[in-house]
């Protein structure tokens, strides 16, 4: 193994095992596996590990260089492991739903009285977290800060399940490429009490649905109602919806809303954006954050295959409550979607930790619409209900900042 000391007291490992065929290059390429390698799953682990090598190397080194380098405690070997909720044992698995349902019923920890009426649908400090992201989320897609706001978002919630609700676990992630082919047929979600909760109830004689957006056509699911057993069964979602195809959406947008929390998994998106294939190219052919973050989410303009991203794949694959835009963090599968994108990020940057750790690109504006600013490290990132404001530069590193967690 080689490394190189930057000035920044930054160490960064270079894997000689990594550079088969590859000569010259920091990273990993498609290339490098074959289609077979890549369709079923072989080529991401394997660039997992790599990533994971890579930030154990640069965190067992950087914290005996010198006082300066970091100021945090944290490292590889006693961060927290964020694991894929089928390795979860049932009891945290069961400990993990409660304490999410729990949150859905505790009131509001940070709006006041002078704010409430401003915002009648916000019933719980579950809601707190919808609210927020339905206030910004023409601020948080299509940005420079995507990634990172999503990050320090799902680690707030992670925060509250352990500190309001009794949760002793760690965040799980859904990799959704394990269930790319049939996500209804997945063991999150089997319905039984140690699952994330059922399909939606089945709707028959549904029509297909128009996207306007991205004019894309899709089928019906195999659900479309209420989340018939197992947690969140009887879930009351009270935001939202503001985005939905063929469906009332709301009329102002923190309005009282109440009705079932709705799922309805659909492999028309999975199994086109959240197979391994789309996961592992997406991840090894986009060397620059711009082109990584905007084809993830499927704002690739050059990139037309790719309508929706392995983000909006997600989305669209869960269906129901997960599908609005505005207010999808209402299904708590929405943290363990977007535990997933983490993983992905996070991923990418430790392949080349040098030059990915704190590289971002974009202003702080959906498609920069209507025009702003190129953000920096320095900005801000704001959390309404949920939180402070967080300084966008403390984000970058989930060993540092208000992190000690990885991926497993
Ligand atoms: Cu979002």
């Amino acid at each position: 193994m080689m490394y190189t000391i930057l000035a920044t007291g930054l160490l960064v490992a270079t894997l000689a095992s990594a550079q088969v065929g590859v000569s010259g290059a920091q990273t990993p390429q498609s290339s490098d596996y074959t289609p077979q390698q890549i369709a079923d799953g072989t080529a991401f682990n394997n660039v997992s590990r790599m990533a994971l090598e890579n930030m154990q190397y640069n965190s067992d080194h950087r914290n005996t260089i010198g006082p300066s380098i970091t100021t945090t405690n944290c490292t590889y070997e006693n961060a927290q492991q964020r694991q894929e909720w089928r390795t979860l044992d049932p009891a945290t698995r069961k400990n993990f739903t409660s304490a999410a349902t729990c949150l859905m019923k505790l009131p509001p920890t940070h709006m006041t009285t002078a704010e409430s009426p401003y915002y009648p649908g916000v019933k719980s400090r579950h809601d707190e977290y919808v609210a927020t992201h339905i206030n910004y989320t023409l601020n948080i897609h299509d940005t420079a800060d995507f990634f990172a706001w999503h990050r320090m978002f799902i680690h707030f919630w992670e925060q509250d399940l352990k500190n309001l609700c009794g949760y002793t676990g760690v965040l799980p992630y859904w990799n959704w490429a394990l269930d790319a082919a049939a996500p209804q047929d997945s063991p999150l979600f089997t319905g039984d009490a140690y699952s994330m909760g059922s399909n939606g109830k089945y709707i028959a004689n549904r029509t297909d649905t128009w996207l306007a957006l991205q004019d894309v056509t899709f089928p019906p699911g195999t659900g479309g109602g209420c989340v018939l057993s197992g947690p969140f069964s009887n879930t009351t979602v009270h935001l939202g919806p503001l985005d939905l195809p063929n469906t009332p959406n709301v009329n102002s947008t923190f309005q009282y809303n109440p009705r079932c929390l709705a799922r309805d998994l659909n492999p028309y998106f999975t199994q086109t954006y959240n197979t391994y294939t789309n996961l592992t190219t997406t991840l090894l052919d986009n060397i620059y954050i711009s082109n990584f973050q905007s084809v993830s989410q499927g704002y690739d303009a050059a990139n037309n295959a790719n309508k929706f991203g392995v983000h909006g794949g997600g989305h669209w694959g869960t269906g129901g409550s997960m599908s609005d835009f505005h207010s999808s963090p209402a299904d708590p599968l929405f943290f363990l979607h977007h535990g997933m994108i983490d993983r992905f990020w996070t991923i990418w940057q430790n392949l080349d930790l040098y030059r990915r750790q704190n590289v971002i690109s974009g202003t702080s504006t959906l498609g920069n619409s209507p025009p702003s600013a190129e953000m920096t490290l320095e900005d801000m990132l704001p959390f309404g209900f949920v939180a402070g404001d967080v300084r966008f530069g403390d984000v970058m590193d989930t060993l540092g900042g208000a992190f000690c967690y990885r991926y497993d």
